[in-house]
């Protein structure tokens, strides 16, 4: 097993249903031990930028007006496959197909507001993680 880091995003939606608290339990009774985290309001240019790969399609400017609707919290997450770990924790894209018990089936009204972002593999991670925090941010740096 590998110690990975992810990075996690927690949404605009489910910041504003005050559910913080109750997503970092489930990240910390998986074993995974938050490593960096910032409050933020993103920019449009921060949300285009951090979703490009979306650009050509179809729900890309949807997602980024829910994106930058409302502060969201940022946190790297440190433990045994994070990647995945987080994955199955967030639970399907679309709510409405999301495994019981999972954080979207749970917190997620919708697609476009599904509560969580997470990476999607190990390259994106790293990716994701120097887009929001510098190298000093991250603990143990
Ligand atoms: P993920 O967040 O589960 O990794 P992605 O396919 O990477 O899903 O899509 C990024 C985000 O774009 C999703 O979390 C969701 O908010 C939004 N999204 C994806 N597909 C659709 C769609 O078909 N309609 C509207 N929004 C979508």
């Amino acid at each position: 097993m590998a110690l990975e880091r992810t990075l996690s995003i927690i949404k605009p939606d489910a910041v504003a249903k005050n559910v913080v608290g109750e997503i970092y339990a489930r990240f910390e009774k998986a074993g995974l031990k938050v490593v960096a985290a910032k409050m933020k309001h993103l920019s449009r240019k921060e949300a285009e930028g951090f979703y490009a790969v979306h650009r050509e399609r179809p729900f890309f400017n949807a997602l980024v007006e829910f994106m930058i609707s409302g502060p969201v919290m940022i946190q790297v997450l440190q433990g045994e496959n994070a990647v995945l770990k987080n994955r199955e924790l967030m639970g399907a894209t679309n709510p409405k197909e999301a495994a019981k018990g999972t954080i979207r089936a749970d917190f997620a009204e919708s697609i476009d507001a599904n509560a969580v972002h997470g990476s999607d593999a190990a390259e994106t991670a790293a990716n994701e993680i120097a887009y929001f925090f510098a190298t000093t941010e991250v603990f143990p740096r």
